[in-house]
């Protein structure tokens, strides 16, 4: 028996990109989601110059939800879902990112779906930006790189948090905005930021001038919303799991724990205001002498979340190096090495689901906020057999992990808002590209090369999440 809170938000999460399709539907404008070619498990995507003909987008016609939603969403609800966490596709309400009108269509869409699920007692969970800028303000203004990039999206910000103020609760301002700090990923620093690193660049400055600019937008945005509709609840959102030393080595140890202030450092700054010593005195040795104003300063402190939401995948092991550097940054991947005591899926993520309780209590720890797990889940390949798919090694991952959430609530006192595992209904993954690698509890039938019918089948996931979620965690 695990006992979960009352209104516990027992939900599944998706965003825009990957899954409405619709990539030119009613105005909607070509983001960056949309230059990124299908890859798979040993070959990376690629961001092309603008559209090329006989390329492999999967992001443009995804599960082609936009024209499917009715349907989709009464699934849902009969899946149980109590929230449903996606994006707004930016680029369906500002098609290039500056325009000074938005395109009423998009917001006629968003209006349309809100008002569908809520009628089924879902309620919205919504993420401002994942992934899925618009790419002109990729070529006009060189993405994040630019502080012009600070107003168009609280322009964009403004105009969902005023239309939708009574149909949405609940906001996010950036996706993993961490994911950039291993700013060696390409895929990281142009899915977070709209940016190619130029030979020229140095790509550590760079990446600190964009989250810079993204922070400071973020709590803009959360100020702006809170005006609008002081009942707001508006989170930060990062992809979080622990990083342990490989060794009871104190160098492991210290370079675990820079490890994690590299990756957490943006919850620092969105939950507390300001930014950690470690990181300021950073600033200082490493020269970059960023764009950061007093006035941006205050913004920070002005505009700090209400939640903090995150995505909670796998746990990782990284080890010093041999010629360690005074100040323990972690710069490239080599330090990082795989968990002996842990399996792996199938894509090499460690599975942990202790860890998530490990974060649970860290991350209460340290900003006593309410939390949100609004990612989580088992990237696998399924098989249909008869128009069945048994995905019991799903439905262990997820078991796993709500066991360890009940003890961290009912153990641990963490004050633990709700859960959406990703993915719930197949979409396309954002690492790879692929449709195979999947999350749902719902299939879709599609594949990596685009083939499928677009049905969508329940799998054994469904009726075990359905009667989690009705028996609110206590049947697992
Ligand atoms: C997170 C993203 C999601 C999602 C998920 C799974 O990084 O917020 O958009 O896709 O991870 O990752 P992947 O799709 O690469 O398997």
């Amino acid at each position: 028996m695990s006992t979960f809170p009352k209104d516990f938000l027992w939900g599944g999460a998706v965003a825009a990109h990957q899954f409405e399709g619709g990539w030119q539907a009613d105005g909607k404008g070509v983001s960056i989601a949309d230059v990124m070619t299908a890859g798979d498990n040993q070959t990376k995507r690629r961001i092309t110059d603008g559209i090329l003909p006989d390329e492999n987008y999967p992001n443009h016609e995804a599960i082609d939800f936009y024209h499917h939603y009715k349907e989709d969403v009464a699934l849902f609800a009969e899946l149980g879902l109590k929230a449903f966490r996606t994006s707004i596709a930016w680029t369906r309400i500002f098609p290039n990112g500056d325009e000074d009108e938005p395109n009423e269509a998009g917001l006629q869409f968003y209006d349309d779906l809100f008002d569908e699920l809520l009628s089924k007692g879902i309620e919205p969970v919504i993420t401002l930006s994942h992934f899925e800028m618009p790419y002109h303000l990729v070529t006009e203004y060189g993405g994040w790189r630019n502080r012009k990039m600070i107003d168009f999206f609280t322009k964009f910000a403004s105009v969902v948090f005023q239309r939708y103020r009574n149909k949405v609760k609940y906001w996010m301002t950036f996706n993993e905005i961490n994911n950039q700090s291993a700013m060696m990923n390409e895929w990281s620093l142009f899915t977070n930021s709209g940016i190619v690193v130029k030979p020229d660049e140095d790509v550590e400055r760079v990446m600190y001038q964009a989250s810079h600019y993204e922070v400071v937008a973020s709590a803009l945005a959360v100020q702006i919303g809170h005006d609008i509709n002081p009942n707001f609840q508006i989170g930060a959102m990062l992809a979080l799991g622990p990083a342990y030393p490989a060794s009871p080595d104190p160098k492991d140890i210290m370079k675990a724990e820079r490890a994690m202030q590299v990756n957490t450092w943006y919850a620092d700054v969105q939950i507390k205001g300001r930014y950690p010593a470690w990181l300021r005195q950073y600033f200082k040795q490493r020269q970059f002498d960023l764009d950061i104003t007093l006035t941006d300063l205050d913004v920070l402190q002005a505009g700090t979340v209400d939640y903090l939401g995150f995505s909670y995948y796998a746990s990782h092991v990284v080890q010093a190096v041999a010629d360690e550097r005074v100040d323990f940054t972690t710069r490239d991947e080599k330090t990082e090495i795989p968990n002996p005591t842990l399996a792996a899926s199938d894509w090499g993520w460690m599975i942990d689901p202790i860890g998530l309780r490990y974060m649970l209590n860290w991350l209460t720890d340290r900003y006593e906020l309410p939390l949100f797990i609004v990612e989580n889940g088992l990237g696998a390949f399924d098989k249909v057999e008869d128009g069945q798919i048994h995905d019991d090694y799903r439905i262990d991952y997820l078991r796993q992990h709500i066991e360890q959430m009940a003890l961290a609530i009912n153990v641990d006192g963490v004050n633990l808002i709700g859960y959406t595992p990703w993915g719930f209904i197949d979409l396309v993954s954002a690492g790879t590209g692929q449709m195979d690698k999947r999350y749902g509890m719902i299939y879709v039938d599609k594949n990596d090369a685009g083939e499928g019918s677009l049905k969508r089948l329940k799998k054994d996931s469904f009726a075990w999440f359905n009667q989690v979620i009705t028996t609110n965690g206590d049947n697992l």
